[in-house]
């Protein structure tokens, strides 16, 4: 069933990096339950950061091998698995000349910024293991298959909170009587979102200097966890990150909702981001591989589908979570982050749009998607994984974890 319901699309063969991630494995299911031929190439970091920091997903997730098999036996379709880091070329070229990709998908980042603003080793490792690993990616396209199509998640906190609207990676200036079509102006607001600026320049020049095609999708704050796919089997559920360190606004509040404790809202919470259901992620990827950039082009898509601040958020969930006879509060917390409460933001969006994504939209779905998810699984979780853990005021060389 999980095959037959699936749409063809273009069948290219897929390489996803960070396919055991939250995104990343997602969509390796989306992708094959729709024919597409998938190879997931991950080294398996996020589970060991979980072990580092005595972290752990809502959902009980079986091992890589596990997942993949139980994928197999649901669906009839092959996943390929190549267990290694992409910041060793000699393991991610083999990689790449074996599995012969059309489109490699690039989630396998360090992807947390209170991770990256922990202490310097952490902002040090984030920046290594993003940067190295996708100039890896780009020389390993250059020399094994010149042809193929880089898919790259980059994020919307690339752009920072500017007081004018945020185009989609590029922006025409006049200056002096001159005008030039040029990137957008990028300010990062963790080291981890500075990886990800360094990561698009390096995408553009390659784009340029080596005629590669490359597409990077500046993706908002995903939500969710459930897709057809996922469901499948209970073997083949999602990660689901909730902790103060790798927990995400809205996935974290629904946790938060379901064992009564107060919304963590920072500061003011007028904080606003772009964000979009992991169901929309899967889709906006497929329709970047299925509509590829040219060589020579370097394409940037905002990858989200609503715009919250995180009060919205807060009254959104109040509002859902009393008609399952919940009375969520909302509590401000000294904001961990320095970043603007109060500030202007309008992001386009259009591109994907035009490229025929629909969206599923935050308030129909989610007392189904969510609320009920995080109450089924509540026995999980763990109250003292909720707490704000990183302030980015006393990252220095030692550890600027919060004990309190
Ligand atoms: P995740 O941490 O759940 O998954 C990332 C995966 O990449 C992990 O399985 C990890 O083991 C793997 N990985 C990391 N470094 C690697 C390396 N050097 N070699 C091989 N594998 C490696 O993260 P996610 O939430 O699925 O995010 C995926 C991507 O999407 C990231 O690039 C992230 O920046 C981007 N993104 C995520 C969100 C979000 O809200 N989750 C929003 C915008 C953008
Ligand atoms: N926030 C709260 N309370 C919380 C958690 C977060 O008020 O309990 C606020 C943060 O201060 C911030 C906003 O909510 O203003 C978003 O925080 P987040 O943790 O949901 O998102 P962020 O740190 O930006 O990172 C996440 C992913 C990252 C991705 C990014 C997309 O972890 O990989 O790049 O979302 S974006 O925000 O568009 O840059």
């Amino acid at each position: 069933e999980v095959l037959t319901t699936a749409s063809a699309g273009s069948q290219a063969r897929v390489m996803i990096i960070g396919g055991d991630g939250y995104c990343g494995w997602a969509t390796a299911l989306h992708l094959s339950a729709r024919g597409y031929p998938v190879c997931i190439v991950d080294n398996l970091i996020r589970r060991n950061y979980d072990a580092q920091l005595g972290l752990d997903t809502l959902t009980p997730i079986v091992s890589l091998h596990q997942r993949a098999r139980r994928w197999g036996e649901v669906s009839g379709q092959h996943l390929d698995l190549q267990v290694g880091d992409i910041c060793d070329f000699e393991f991610l070229s083999e990689a790449v000349q074996g599995f012969k990709p059309d489109t490699i998908v690039h989630f396998g980042e360090q992807r947390s910024a209170p991770y990256s603003m922990i202490d310097r080793a952490r902002a040090v490792h984030t920046q290594h293991n993003n940067v190295i690993g996708t100039l890896n990616v780009l020389f390993a396209i250059k020399e094994f298959a010149p042809d193929c199509h880089l898919v790259k998640l980059g994020t919307m906190g690339e752009y920072g909170t500017p007081n004018i609207d945020i185009e989609e990676g590029f922006i025409t200036i006049n200056h002096n009587g001159r005008s030039d079509r040029l990137p957008y102006p990028k300010q990062g607001g963790s080291f981890y979102h500075l990886s990800k600026i360094h990561d698009s320049h390096n995408l553009h020049f390659a784009t340029k200097a080596w005629k590669l095609a490359a597409t990077d999708l500046n993706q908002g704050v995903v939500y969710g966890v459930d897709t057809p796919e996922t469901t499948a089997h209970p073997q083949l559920i999602n990660r689901y990150d909730y902790d103060g360190i790798f927990g995400t606004a809205l996935n974290r509040f629904v946790v938060q909702a379901a064992v009564n404790h107060p919304l963590t809202v920072y500061g003011k919470g007028g904080q606003t981001r772009g964000y979009l259901d992991i169901r929309d992620t899967v889709r906006c990827v497929q329709l970047a591989i299925d509509n590829p950039a040219q060589r020579g082009e370097f394409r940037v898509f905002n990858q989200f589908t609503e715009q919250f601040s995180v009060n919205d958020l807060a009254s959104i969930i109040k509002r859902q979570g009393a008609k399952l006879g919940l009375d969520v509060q909302v509590a401000s917390v000294p904001n961990p982050r320095v970043e603007a409460e109060e500030h202007y933001y309008n992001a386009k969006h259009t591109q994907l749009v035009d490229l025929g994504l629909e969206p599923h939209l935050l308030e129909d779905n989610l007392i189904d998607s969510l609320l009920n998810f995080a109450l089924k699984h509540k026995d999980r979780i763990d109250i003292n994984l909720i707490k704000p853990a990183v302030d980015w005021r006393k990252a220095g060389s030692r550890n600027a974890m919060m004990s309190a």
